[in-house]
């Protein structure tokens, strides 16, 4: 069983063209692995911080070589000699060391990139796929069996909006999702099939087929419900069921345009007071037949979050990403108050890969359901599809299938279904 020999962390470019930190560990047997961690563009005001430099005069303030250095000189040499099997207690002691509420002191993104490397580590140290050492650490953690099935459905990301787009759509994300009937290899020829369609769909429409941050198309379309009436459109060229082989999606990211308790969309005539938002909220679920709904309200107004979860239809997974921000009190309140169904579930939201256990534990144990989903700022790592793989989420959430950034993390959901999960 190897130890830590070396901890060496740097910063690399993410997929934004900003900094992020990029971390190597090395065991004394020799293993070797890296890993980098993912940012947010749309960030949601109860997400653990990132450390960044601040350094107007580089890289627009967005440096990570703090982060970098504290990993280099406080961190690393703390850890040698440790073995890469004690997740739980490097992370405690990682989560004591910051010993703020929401990692502020040495960064959410320090602390991530250790925790993932750990992770690494031990999986390579034990000779298993990353996903099988990830779903033992798990059941370890909960002495709850959680068998290694499926792949879980991808929530493909096709049209970007909101901070992910510079176009006039409010909404952030309006994704496709293949009926969970299917495995991986299908719901992939779903997605791209309806990709590829949708840009003949909009050049049809003289639209613009640029892409956003996420790889979905950039139309600007005035108003949302264009970009819905775009996508339905698209499914029925390709002779797809909506309803039954494939479902629409929507990352409304609603706190963004949330103002003075109003919501601004731009297709209304006057700001939209709660109750006024609420109602156009659930006529769109009808009228549009969306399956995964995510965060329609802002992160604050629990008290709507609850009347949309009594109102909706019983199939829709209400998805809580800016109002949970897998933080584990977050989502207890939001259990307590009923207020949605599902949980996004994103790692560097928290900072270590136990506490992102024990939100998941914790949804499941209360019968939610969970996606786990990449950041707008990506980097090549796949460290993420194997995790969603290991805790057996419900759903990924890995942008559109295309750009490399993001196909690399269905390309390897897709190896796992064709070499291990037959
Ligand atoms: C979201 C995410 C990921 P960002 O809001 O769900 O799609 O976006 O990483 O910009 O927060
Ligand atoms: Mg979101």
């Amino acid at each position: 069983m190897g130890k830590i020999k070396r901890i060496h962390a740097y910063e690399i470019i993410d997929s934004r063209g900003f900094p992020t930190i990029e971390g190597q560990l090395v065991l004394d047997t020799g293993i070797s692995v890296t890993t980098s961690v993912p940012a947010g563009t749309s960030l949601g005001k109860y997400e653990a911080v990132e450390l960044r430099d601040k350094d107007e005069t580089r890289m627009k303030g967005m440096g990570v070589l703090q982060a970098a250095h504290i990993v280099n000189e406080l961190i690393a040499p703390k850890l040698i000699g440790v073995s890469p099997l004690k997740q739980h207690e490097v992370d405690y002691w990682l989560i004591k060391a910051d010993s703020t509420k929401n990692k502020s002191k040495i960064g959410a993104n320090t602390i991530l990139l250790i925790s993932q490397l750990l992770v690494k580590a031990a999986a390579k140290d034990q000779g298993v796929p990353l996903f099988r050492y990830i779903n033992m650490l798990y059941q370890s953690f909960f002495k709850t069996a959680i068998k290694l099935t499926r792949i879980p459905t991808p929530i493909f990301n096709i049209l970007n909006g909101g901070k992910h787009a510079n176009n006039n759509l409010e909404f952030q994300e309006f994704q496709v999702v293949p009926s969970s009937a299917f495995n991986f290899d299908s719901a992939y020829q779903i997605g791209l099939s309806v990709f590829h369609e949708l840009k003949d769909v909009l050049e049809y429409r003289n639209a613009n087929i640029s892409v956003g941050e996420e790889g979905g198309f950039t139309p600007n379309f005035s108003s949302n419900l264009d970009a819905l009436e775009a996508i339905l459109e698209t499914l029925v060229r390709r002779n797809l069921k909506v309803g039954v082989d494939t479902f629409l999606g929507l990352d409304i990211a609603a706190s963004h345009f949330f103002k003075d308790d109003r919501y601004y969309l731009k297709d209304k005539q006057h700001p939209l007071t709660k109750d006024e938002y609420l109602k156009y909220i659930i006529d769109l679920t009808k009228n549009y037949t969306i399956l995964v709904l995510e965060d329609p309200l802002d992160q604050d107004d629990f008290e709507s979050w609850q009347k949309l979860n009594a109102a909706v239809a019983k199939n829709i997974y209400l998805v809580g990403d800016d109002l949970i921000a897998t933080n584990k009190e977050r989502l207890q309140k939001a259990i307590k108050q009923n207020a949605c169904t599902t949980v996004l579930v994103k790692p560097n939201q928290i900072g270590t890969i136990t506490e992102t256990f024990e939100v998941i534990d914790i949804a499941r144990k209360n019968n939610m359901n969970s996606v786990v989903s990449h950041r707008s700022g990506e980097t090549n790592d796949t460290f993420i599809a194997d995790f969603a793989v290991g805790v057996q989420s419900d759903f990924v959430k890995f942008g559109a299938p295309s750009r490399g950034e993001r196909v690399v993390k269905y390309n390897r959901l897709w190896q796992i279904e064709r070499e291990e999960l037959k």
